[in-house]
This record gives structure tokens, sequence and C-alpha cells, in this order.
């Protein structure tokens, strides 16, 4: 029998490595997309003329729109990606993160069981170590007490209370991931890793002078995204319905990631200075090139997350040291270096919009 998935938030950084995973292991997967201004969708163009992939227009803040394509689709998993995912930017639009981040959760549960699939649909929920927010302790597992600090990870709390409540209230085999940052090539820019490996990329190639951060002392559990969609996958192939822990156990601060970034851009960083008058300096040409500005910094901020991994590996075989974090900023260094010059080269890096509109991709 050929297994249908329907991953909401198909176009974001996690939504296109998990599609390539399921169409690899034979399954028709359908995405939900949002109507947006702008048409090219680019993590997942590669895969928009697959015949096994299938895209429907559905939003986590339209109940009427989930109902539809979940009973047109009648999945066999649902992996729920779709998030307003920026900590910062949930300051700014707090309600439109809980509306989606929260709300967007029960009406997926919701729409499961209105369409009759309660019994044969199973779903995992995208939840976050942001629920740990102000750490009670370091590290964090499964049974550590959650401190949500962010609009965000408010939201993302009722998403996991929620599922918990679907389970044992119906019976229904939902899950949450407990997911550390998970990061890739195609992170989104705004996010600090990426935003330091376009940097580095650029300043190294004579496009940027400066690069501004904000807390450069937060420390993070980072991994490689394209790792932890098979723990997504996972999770729905194990026999109960359970929450896990998915991080490396290693922890590094921004800094570290910085200088470990532009090490592989070429450019040795010095830091010198504290708080606001901290600097990172070319050591070979003593240019600053990193600076820090208030302007990044959040109003409640999570500076220390660090996962304890060890349920999933034992529970799912799942092993959590297969990229290593310098692999993992040399993989990042080595795209946007190669980004950035195939730019300078005035290269055409973007698929022919045209070439798609004629073959009937775009829709
Ligand atoms: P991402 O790149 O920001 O992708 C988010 C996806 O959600 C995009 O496809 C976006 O669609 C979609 N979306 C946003 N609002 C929506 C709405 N109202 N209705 C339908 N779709 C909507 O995020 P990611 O890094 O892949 O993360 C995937 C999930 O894991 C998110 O839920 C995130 O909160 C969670 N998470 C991420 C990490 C991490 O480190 N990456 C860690 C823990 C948990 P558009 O393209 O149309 O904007
Ligand atoms: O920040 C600090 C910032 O935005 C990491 C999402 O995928 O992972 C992500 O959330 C840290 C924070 O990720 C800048 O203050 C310093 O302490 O890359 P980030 P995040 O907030 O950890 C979790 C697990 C998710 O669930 C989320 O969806 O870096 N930082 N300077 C900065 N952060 C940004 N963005 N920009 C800076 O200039």
């Amino acid at each position: 029998m050929q297994k249908r998935a329907l991953i909401t938030g198909v176009t974001g950084q996690d939504g296109s490595y998990l599609s390539e995973l399921l169409l690899e292991k034979g399954y028709d997967v359908h995405g939900t997309i949002r109507r947006s201004s702008v048409d090219f969708r680019e993590r997942i163009a590669h895969l928009e003329d697959n015949p096994r992939f299938h895209l429907h227009y559905a939003d986590l803040g339209d109940s009427m729109s989930l109902m539809k394509v979940i009973g047109k689709v009648r999945p066999h998993e649902i992996y729920n990606l779709a998030a307003q995912s920026h900590v910062q930017v949930s300051f700014d639009v707090p309600e439109f993160t809980a509306d989606v981040d929260a709300t967007g959760v029960l009406r997926i549960l919701e729409a499961v069981r209105q369409c009759g699939l309660a019994d044969s649909c199973r779903i995992y929920q995208a939840s976050t170590s942001e629920l740990y927010g102000k750490v009670e302790s370091v590290p964090q597992n499964e049974e550590t007490p959650f401190h949500p600090y962010s609009p965000y990870a408010v939201a993302k709390l009722y998403g996991y209370w929620i599922v918990r409540e679907y389970r044992e209230a119906y019976g229904m085999f939902c899950c949450s991931g407990i997911l550390f940052n998970h990061e890739s090539e195609r992170r989104g820019e705004t996010f600090v890793t990426r935003k330091i490996t376009l940097a580095a990329a650029r300043i190294a190639q004579g496009k940027q002078r400066k690069l501004l951060l904000g807390n450069l002392s937060s420390r993070r559990d980072w991994g490689y995204a394209k790792d932890y969609v098979e723990c997504m996958w996972l999770m729905l192939q194990n026999d109960i319905p359970e929450d896990f822990v998915i991080a490396t156990g290693e922890q590094y601060s921004v800094r570290d990631f910085c200088r470990l970034a532009f090490h592989y851009a070429g450019i040795e960083l010095r830091f010198e200075g504290e708080g606001e008058n901290e600097r990172g300096i070319d050591t070979a040409t003593g240019r600053v090139v990193v600076e820090v500005s208030p302007d990044f910094y959040r109003p409640t901020d999570v500076v220390n997350l660090l996962g304890d991994p060890s349920k999933a590996m034992r529970r799912l075989g799942w092993n959590p040291k297969r990229t290593t974090f310098p692999e993992l900023v040399r993989i990042m260094v080595e795209s946007d270096m190669a980004k950035v010059a195939a730019e300078r080269a005035g290269e055409q890096v973007r698929v022919n919009l045209a070439e798609y509109l004629e073959k009937g991709i775009l829709k």
C-alpha cells in the first residue's frame, strides 16, 4: 500500500528535507502552501514536477481549508511543521503567533477527528526546545520542567499540551518532537546561524563590510536539519505515540559559531571588549567585521539550551552525531560562499520562472 503523508509548512527548511526523505521512501507526499506575493518556492522548486508530490492551499488559521485538505488527501501521516517560527518576530506579532502556533495545532487535531481519521492517521507535532526557555536545569530531557520565555514558546507549549490531551482523551497516535535548533544551507536568512554564514561569505568576498549581531554569549545545541527530519519519521513508525527530545548533546555560543564560520570563509577572528562594546576583529587586517547591536536583543532571551537525546538514541536508534558541529558550519559556509560567488559572477541562480509557468508547475 502506498502511504500518503501530509506536510504543513512544506515550503520551510524542515518541510523541504522531510519531503525529500518521504519521496525517497516511496510515499505520496502532499504539502500545504499559502498564497504569497512571492511565487517562487525556492526550497521545494526541485520537487514540484515529481508526480508523487502534490501541493494544496491551506492555512493554519483557517479550519475549513484544513478540513478540506485532510478530508481530500486522507493521509496516513500528518507532519505539522507550519508555524510562525521566528522567536524575535513573535514579540512583534504575538497574536498571529498564538493563532498559528497554538490554535493551529488544535485545528489540525480536530480536523482529523471530524474527517473520521482519528484511528488511522498518525500526527507529528513540531515542538521545540524553546519550551525550556528560562531553563530550570541543564541538560534538558523529556522530564525537565518547561519555562517558556517568548510568545512563540508559550504558543508552542499549548501545541505540546493539546497533542497530549488528544492522545489521552481520544487515544489518537499523536506526538511531539521537542527539537533543539537545527540548521542547514536552507535555513532562513534571519536566524543567527545563517545570518552569520551568509555574512562571513559576503565579507570574505568583499560584498559586505560588517555583521551586526545581538547576544553573542547565548548558547545553543545546534544540529543538522537533514538528520533531524529522519527522527520525525521514526517517531511516527514507533509502536506507541511518545514525545522525544532531539538534540546533539553539545553546546556552543553564538560567538563560537561566528569564529568557526569566519574561519571556513578564510578569516580568523579575535573577539575584544564586552557587552555592547564587544567586537570581532579580522586578525590579518585588524578590521572590525563583527559588532553588537542592541536591535537584536530580545525582551527575554533563552541563553542556555543543551539537549539530552538519550531516549531517542535508545528507543529510535537515532544517531545524534551523524553530522558534527564543525561539519554543519562548514556545509553552511561552503554553500553560502558558492552562492555569493555565483551572484558576483552574474550567474542565474534562480530557475527561470517562465520555464516553470510553461511546465505548469506554478499554480
Ligand atoms: P520555517 O523554515 O520558518 O518554515 C515554516 C513553515 O510554516 C513555512 O512553510 C511557512 O510557510 C509555514 N507557515 C507559516 N505560517 C503558516 C500558516 N499560517 N499556515 C500555514 N503554513 C504556515 O521553519 P522550520 O525551521 O522549517 O521549522 C519547522 C517547524 O519546526 C516549525 O513549526 C518550527 O517552529 C519548529 N521548530 C524548528 C526548529 C529549528 O531549529 N528549525 C526547532 C524546533 C522547532 P511560508 O513559506 O508560506 O511562510
Ligand atoms: O537565535 C541569539 C538570539 O533566531 C538563537 C527557531 O528555529 O530555534 C530557533 O529559535 C540565539 C538567540 O534561533 C542574533 O538572541 C544573537 O539567543 O537563530 P535564532 P532561536 O531563537 O533559538 C528554536 C529551537 C525554534 O523552535 C525556533 O523556531 O542567537 N542572537 N544575535 C541572534 N539571533 C538572531 N536571529 N539574530 C541575531 O542577530
